[in-house]
């Protein structure tokens, strides 16, 4: 059995925790990740039948029985994790009942998953229906696109509109625009439902004045898809109080969906 600190999933999530830590995405406790594994890698670095603890999910999880994910754990620090991957992560399995999550490596101290289990379970589902190879459900709190919030209005249109203005390749990065949640209780099975309702149309989702979701393939596309947007979101900041001289054309944001070739949401745009 080879040693888990050297498998690519670990040294990943080592470095994306530490990355978005880095650009202040994260502070203390927040955000999380969740991350689903190939089987066959697993058992490379892991006896899946010995399984350490089992911890309720406290939701039906049915469509995940036998998927493996690696994720962060409950009050714990991405500034952390580098340092201390087997006390910060968990490596799970989800059982057949769909009822229960089987710890097989990590959450050292006790510990268990985020307390955003049900955000990004549900949100796994939802997505796996739109497309079968997504992989990462990703939750943080990008400083401008949180700034945003309060001085934006909260339209999924117009917010995504906003945002496609404000870099030339935010229209190819999410065509398929921002979903946006109303301010609700986190870490509930109800904010879970609302994300994983709202994941059927997009991949990243802004839960109001806390943060935002976003979905992807890997966790390299998922943190590019989220850094895009608040990319975006601080030349919006940094813009919104000054007079706007200059802005991308909706007729020029039509020619670049077109030129990659993008299933773009053709409703958020103000075209003639
Ligand atoms: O885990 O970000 O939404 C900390 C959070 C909760
Ligand atoms: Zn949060």
């Amino acid at each position: 059995m080879k040693d888990i600190l050297t498998s690519r999933f670990v040294e990943e999530m080592r470095k994306t925790t530490a990355n978005m830590y880095r650009l202040g995405w994260d502070e203390r406790n927040g955000g999380n990740i969740s991350y689903m594994l190939d089987e066959r890698e697993v058992k490379e670095y892991l006896d899946v039948k010995k399984v350490i603890r089992e911890i309720p999910t406290g939701f039906n999880a049915m469509p995940l029985a036998g998927k493996y994910f690696i994720v962060t754990g409950t009050g714990k620090y991405f500034k952390n994790v580098d340092a201390d991957p087997e006390t910060n992560l968990g490596v799970l399995r989800i059982a057949a009942d769909g009822e229960t999550a089987q710890l097989l490596w990590g959450f050292k101290d006790g510990g268990k998953f985020t307390s955003e289990f049900p955000s990004h379970m549900m949100s796994h589902i939802a997505r796996l229906k739109v497309d079968p190879e997504n992989r990462v459900v990703m939750h943080s709190h990008p400083t401008n696109l949180l700034a945003m919030n309060y001085v934006h209005e909260l339209d999924e249109k117009k917010l995504t509109h906003t945002l496609w203005e404000m870099c030339t390749e935010c229209i190819v990065v999410f065509p398929d625009g921002i979903g946006v949640l109303p301010w609700m209780l986190c870490g509930t099975n109800s904010i879970g439902e609302a994300t994983a309702e709202k994941m059927k149309d997009f991949r990243v989702v802004v839960w109001a004045l806390h943060g935002v979701y976003g979905a992807g393939k890997s966790l390299d596309e998922t943190f590019g898809l989220i850094e895009t947007v608040e990319k975006a979101a601080q030349i919006y900041m940094l813009t919104a109080h000054l007079p706007r001289l200059n802005t991308i054309k909706d007729a020029d944001m039509v020619k670049l969906a077109e030129l990659f070739k993008v299933k773009y949401r053709k409703d958020f745009l103000n075209l003639d």
